[in-house]
């Protein structure tokens, strides 16, 4: 038993990886293992390159647009960068899907089993604010006899083998699932290592905070509108306290307070954007994925499980609402009607 005050017995994320992929696949090749390995070090380099961007003034416009339109920052480039990059070299990826590429990515001469869909930044409009961002990420393993196509990513969300993202705020911030639970891990800048910090997660069933751009509410559905009105009441089981907003504009940021504080954030679609804001494979699935193993729920405009969705292209989007259990099966009762 430790004397010191210190951790000398210290669960890295390489630890992590080879003790699940001990207990849970021994007879596993070890290549997931490796690529999310890959994983780490995109995530430790891009945390690296966002401490420096503002002291090396890497922020600001980068004076091109991405795939979907957006102004795309010097950062989201770099970031891209290094996430192609870090799979490529891993040797391990086949086929890559980023938001910041309008089309499929193969990677050629490789033996690799994977495919990896990713956003390198989101919520980088936030960026020069201060605002966390963050890298989301989802991998398939290669359909059997595939060498690698797009219909290894046009998949439902049930297929999906492993995801998270990485949050880059004070610290970084890693919430990983691989199918068996979700765990959170923060890097020690020392030590170049992400440590476990929140072992086997789980979201509160129920937390009177909802998340929602307020902004759109006139272009919401009336089923929104009267949601999110009664969630605006009194609350006789809240001391007759309304629900608290709580809003950031980043998804990662919103999502990791809902999965550590519990309640519900939503992306609905409306007559504004009639199929949603936010990317099915590499938003919607992950958060999605992450959100199930933690024990809520992610449901689209429909009441639908997002995991079920099929994305038919690679930037597909959807309506998504996730969070604590109780306050979706609550929404459902507006959306089910
Ligand atoms: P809005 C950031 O640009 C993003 O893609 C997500 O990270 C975030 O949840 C959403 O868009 C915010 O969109 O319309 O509320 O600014």
């Amino acid at each position: 038993e430790s004397k010191t005050p210190i951790n000398t017995d210290l669960v890295t994320l390489t630890r992590f990886i080879i003790e699940e992929q001990q207990r849970l696949a021994p007879e596993a090749t070890g290549e997931l293992s490796l690529l999310l390995n890959a994983l780490q070090y995109a995530f430790k380099f891009i945390a690296h390159t966002i401490r420096r961007a503002e002291l090396i003034n890497l922020i600001g416009l980068y004076g091109q647009t991405n795939s979907t339109g957006d102004d795309q920052k010097k950062l989201d480039v770099i970031g891209d960068e290094i996430f192609i990059n870090a799979m490529k070299a891993s040797g391990n990826v086949k086929v890559l899907v980023s938001e910041e590429q309008e089309d499929l990515i193969i990677f050629e001469g490789n033996s690799g089993n994977y495919a990896v869909c990713c956003d390198p930044i989101d919520g980088s409009s936030n960026l020069d604010a201060g605002v966390s961002v963050g890298t989301i990420f989802g991998v398939y393993k290669l359909n059997s006899n595939s060498t690698g196509s797009i219909k290894d990513v046009l998949r439902s969300g049930n297929e999906m083998v492993a995801a998270g993202y990485t949050m880059y705020g004070a610290s970084a911030h890693l919430m990983l699932t691989t199918g068996h639970g979700l765990n959170g891990f923060t890097l020690d800048t020392n030590l170049g290592e992400f440590i476990l910090t929140h072992a086997n997660l789980k979201i509160k069933n129920s937390k009177k905070i909802y998340s929602i751009n307020e902004g759109n509410s006139f272009y919401w559905s009336n089923e929104i509108q009267n949601y999110i009105s009664s969630l605006k009441k009194p609350q006789i089981d809240n001391n007759d306290k309304p629900y608290s907003a709580r809003y950031i504009g980043s998804m990662v940021a919103d999502v990791h307070r809902t999965l550590l504080y519990g309640g519900v954030f939503g992306y609905p679609s409306d007559i504004k954007s009639k199929t949603g804001k936010l990317r099915i494979l590499y938003e919607c699935f992950p958060m999605a994925l992450l959100l199930e193993q933690a024990g809520g729920m992610a449901v689209n405009d429909k009441g639908e499980r997002i995991l079920d969705l099929i994305p038919k292209k690679i930037h597909e989007r959807s309506g998504i609402w996730l969070g604590s259990k109780e306050e979706i099966e609550k929404l459902l009762t507006f959306i089910k009607k």
